[in-house]
């Protein structure tokens, strides 16, 4: 039977390992994997030319409402269009749910806002700030239900951040309905108090930002989060961890059996502190929380990506404008703590990281396939739907170009942040064809198909399961023959 296309003679990359040979697709899906085929509608040449599953950025802010009233940069229409010119063909925004909201209303909302306008695949996590009980017992249950099946929760932040207590909730509700969670881990008094006194010293200026959130305060996040976590047995994501002492934490605490996942972000690998320090307001354009660090950290990250204790790099694009809609919406000299925290990254995540990993000889062509789609498919109940080159999957397929190089200037990505963190650098290696369910999307650094993504309901994966054991005071027989649920 014919197909409808065939990637002809290139390298295939699998999380696995790569190997030549060709792949054919039909309805959607990968259809067979080999050499002589058959006939096709559309045979593509492939030679010289690495083929990889689409990219999956599982932490990325789309047409977000913060605590402060600003919306990011982007629509669903414009992150996604940049996500797929990048390579990206699935990605997971979050519905953000602010106090006094209804958690249910907040999805609603998103899913019309997203509906008919995304380019690629996406998935929500949802984002409890107010776990009060009536959201908890009747709101969460149907929306886990209906393929929600991941929280976040933060532990900073003004207005987000959530106590031990209500973080308890939600991870046990999280255990008991069968959803992921995931953590903002930063110590929010350490950044509260030295932040309080660097403005009053005078000292406001971006570069403070790094600063005013103390290494100290990951660690200290990331270890109580795990600890909370670990006592009720449910299965925990730190989010974007930057310091060499979180990634100890985690490190420690997978080596003890503990059910903890952990991701990094392409800035805290490709970019430093040193970065912000630029004069007047230049520096906001490298804010983001928890902020860029050392060289040393750097190192400590790829350690910790290559041993296991972190899972995935997702991208954390969250873009605000240099200018009064985003940024600087606070005037033209703001102070660090009143300038919104993020920086675009959709769709330079995968070439930044193509060119520090397989380019750059960091890490394999394999480990790039695992850590940027396989791994968030599986740690968020995708997996091998998508970030897999398995026949039966959907034809999620990118070409890169692996020799071509390309200098990035502010004009390069096509989001609506208006510029890049990674502005300067030159990359080898381009997605050059990116498919989405076997339809080209994306060619030659343009988009050619709009609004043609899903939604992907997701029931939690294997990741997400508790693994039984429970801290002793939850244990009746243990413990008198109480029973806390
Ligand atoms: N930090 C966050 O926690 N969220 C969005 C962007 C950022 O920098
Ligand atoms: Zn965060
Ligand atoms: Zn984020």
């Amino acid at each position: 039977m014919t197909f409808d296309l065939i990637l002809k003679g290139g390298t295939l990359a699998t999380a696995e390992g790569a190997f030549a040979a060709d792949l054919a697709v039909r309805g959607g899906r990968i259809a067979a994997i080999g050499h002589d085929l058959g006939d096709a509608r559309e045979t593509v040449d492939a030679a010289g030319r690495i083929v990889t599953p689409g990219g999956v950025d599982p932490h990325c802010h789309v047409e977000q409402l913060s605590a402060s009233g600003l919306v990011n940069a982007d629509t669903f229409a414009s992150a996604t269009g940049s996500a797929a010119i990048g390579g990206t063909t699935t990605v997971i925004p979050f519905a953000a749910q602010h106090v006094g909201m209804s958690l249910k209303t907040v999805v609603e909302d998103y899913h019309g806002l997203a509906e008919g306008k995304c380019a690629v695949d996406y998935a929500f996590h949802m984002i409890l700030t107010d776990p009060r009980p009536e959201v908890i017992a009747e709101e969460l249950p149907p929306l886990i239900a209906s393929g929600h099946s991941s929280l976040k929760c933060f532990l900073t932040y003004d207005r987000l951040r959530v106590g031990d207590e209500q973080f308890l909730d939600v991870l046990a509700a999280a255990r008991r309905h069968g959803a992921m969670v995931m953590v903002h881990a930063e110590n929010h008094g350490l950044i509260a108090w030295i932040g309080k006194r660097l403005i009053a010293g005078g000292h406001a200026r971006p570069a403070f930002h790094v600063t005013s959130h103390p290494r100290a305060g990951e660690a200290e996040a990331i270890g109580r989060a795990i600890a909370l976590a670990a006592f009720v047995d449910q299965p925990l994501m730190i989010y974007h961890v930057s310091t060499r002492e979180g990634v100890d934490v985690v490190r420690r605490a997978r080596g003890q059996g503990v059910k903890v996942f952990a991701e990094t972000c392409t800035q805290y690998l490709a970019l430093t502190a040193k970065d912000l320090d630029r004069p007047g307001v230049e520096g906001a354009m490298w804010m983001c929380s928890p902020p860029l660090r050392d060289p040393d950290d750097q190192d400590a990250l790829w350690q910790g990506l290559m041993d296991g204790t972190l899972q995935l790099v997702s991208s954390d694009h969250a873009p605000y404008r240099m200018d009064e809609s985003g940024k600087l919406n606070m005037g033209e000299a703001p102070t660090f703590k009143q300038i919104a925290n993020g920086m675009p990254g959709l769709e330079m995540r995968l070439p930044v990281l193509f060119d520090l990993m397989v380019s750059g000889g960091r890490a394999t062509l394999a480990d790039f396939v695992r850590l940027t789609a396989t791994a968030p498919a599986q740690l968020y109940g995708l997996h091998p739907k998508k970030g897999s080159l398995m026949p039966g999957a959907d034809a999620d397929l990118v070409l890169w170009d692996p020799e071509r190089t390309v200098e990035v200037t502010h004009e390069t990505p096509h989001d609506n942040a208006g510029y890049t963190p990674f502005a300067g650098r030159t990359l080898k290696g381009w997605p050059e064809r990116v498919y989405l369910r076997g339809t080209l999307v994306a060619a030659d650094g343009g988009l050619v198909a709009e609004g043609g993504g899903r939604f992907l309901p997701r029931a939690a994966g294997e990741a997400a399961k508790p693994t039984g054991r429970r801290a002793p005071e939850l244990d009746p027989a243990r413990n008198f023959g109480a029973v806390i649920d």
